[in-house]
């Protein structure tokens, strides 16, 4: 079937729950996909950072086809031989002491949520059920009825509720809003380094270090958010890496299944992470040996590729030449390593148009909320391609 046959048959039996550039995917390498009419494109997308390692990364599929010939699900109800090793090599990786395996981020944030609520009950005891955390305007944490319970965004909140109360928000960056906020009642702050879908935005410089020293001197637990920002794509293992902070316990998702299948964990103290009893949480493929399998292959290449620096000396690269192109829609580039937004004036018409305009030329990226367009290619990308990137980008703000 051809594109327009494909695309027809998504829209007539799928909830139309996405609104996709009208393109269909049929096989990807690399950085690279191909539609089902053979058409290349660059991906600067990378699946919203699911795929730091590029498609099809050969280690990752090596990994995942030798785990199938092994055994591929076994549920919690016993022990298999993969997550062991996982767990050690994610908290080794992490600096953390303990770690907690589900499959996508959404379910990370949940655990993480229950966590520190446990952790506010039995250690900080604040009476039950009067835990509140605290969130921060423009976050994105997931799409569960609790995680939007604290979204800002109506789109992602009109019509679900009733919501899920102990909840609080406040301005993204401000530290004397949090202190303001904490109250004894206060079991934790929940915070992106970076705000990805708010349009990757930076908070001041300091501000994690802040945090850090606030919620530490308030007995509040610091939950950092890295499912999109973890994993190299900032430049440094993880966002917080850049100012030194450790959290009590950070999310992760996305590119811990190496672009190949979903994983995510909460890592953490074990001082928190060690309240959970058997039988109190968990999920039918948390842990489960095909993703711890991949979760390694994925670390192993992180670490041999030092994918980390790639991302910040060609993050640097990008950034510097995306500022040098001169045109009156761009309001603003920012970003931290292949971790990249775009924002144009108002009077530009939307990002969505510039995307279709970069489709056009083989381009692949996805505008965030109507003026940012989101630019993260996969961390294997190099500077010939990002050359090519900016060459298109250049050429439609001019044409546009
Ligand atoms: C969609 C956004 C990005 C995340 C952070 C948790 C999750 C995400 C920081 C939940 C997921 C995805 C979800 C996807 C699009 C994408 C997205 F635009 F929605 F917000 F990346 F910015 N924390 N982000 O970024 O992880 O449950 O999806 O595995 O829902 O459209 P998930």
């Amino acid at each position: 079937m051809d594109s327009r046959e494909l695309m027809e048959l998504a829209n007539t039996w799928g909830a139309h729950n996405y609104k996709p550039l009208p393109v269909v995917i049929d096989h990807a390498d690399g950085v690279f996909m191909w539609d089902a009419e053979g058409k290349r494109y660059l991906d600067f997308l990378s699946c919203y950072s699911a795929l730091s390692h590029g498609h099809r990364h050969p280690k990752i599929i090596a990994a995942a086809i030798g785990q199938m010939g092994m055994v591929t699900l076994t549920s919690r109800a016993f022990h298999n031989a993969e997550m062991g090793p996982m767990l050690k090599e994610l908290c080794e990786y992490t600096g953390t002491e303990m770690a907690l395996p589900m499959n996508t981020g959404a379910e990370a944030v949940e655990t993480a949520i229950k966590a520190v609520r446990k952790w506010a009950y039995l250690k900080k005891g604040v009476p039950k059920y009067e835990a509140e955390i605290i969130a921060c305007s423009g976050n994105f944490h997931g799409r569960t009825v609790t995680v939007v319970t604290f979204s800002t965004e109506d789109l992602y909140r009109e019509d679900f509720g009733p919501f899920t109360p102990g909840f609080k928000v406040i301005p993204y960056g401000d530290v004397a809003a949090l202190e303001a906020a904490i109250t004894p009642r206060t079991a934790a702050f929940l915070v992106e380094p970076i705000q990805g879908e708010a349009g990757v935005i930076l908070p001041p410089d300091g501000y994690l270090r802040a945090v850090r020293e606030v919620t530490r001197r308030h007995d509040v637990l610091m939950i950092a958010d890295e499912i999109q920002t973890g994993f190299a794509r900032t430049g440094r293992r993880f966002a917080c890496d850049h100012e030194g902070v450790k959290p009590d316990l950070m999310t992760l998702g996305k590119g811990l299944g190496g672009g190949v299948y979903p994983v995510s964990a909460v890592v953490g103290t074990r001082e928190v992470l060690g309240l959970f009893r058997p039988g109190e949480h968990g999920s039918t493929f948390g842990g489960n040996p095909l993703a711890c399998a991949v979760a390694r292959a994925a670390l192993r290449v992180l670490e041999e590729e030092r994918l980390d620096e790639r991302s910040a000396t060609l993050g640097a690269f990008l950034l510097d030449r995306l500022r040098a192109v001169r045109s009156k829609h761009v309001k603003e580039v920012r970003g931290r390593g292949l971790f990249v937004g775009v924002e144009l004036h108002r009077e530009a018409g939307g990002a969505r148009r510039f995307c279709e305009a970069l489709m056009q030329r083989g381009m692949l990226c996805k505008e965030t909320h109507d003026d940012v367009i989101r630019l993260a290619p996969p961390l294997t990308i190099t500077e010939q391609h990002l050359t090519w990137a900016v060459e298109q980008f250049a050429e439609v703000v001019a044409a546009l």
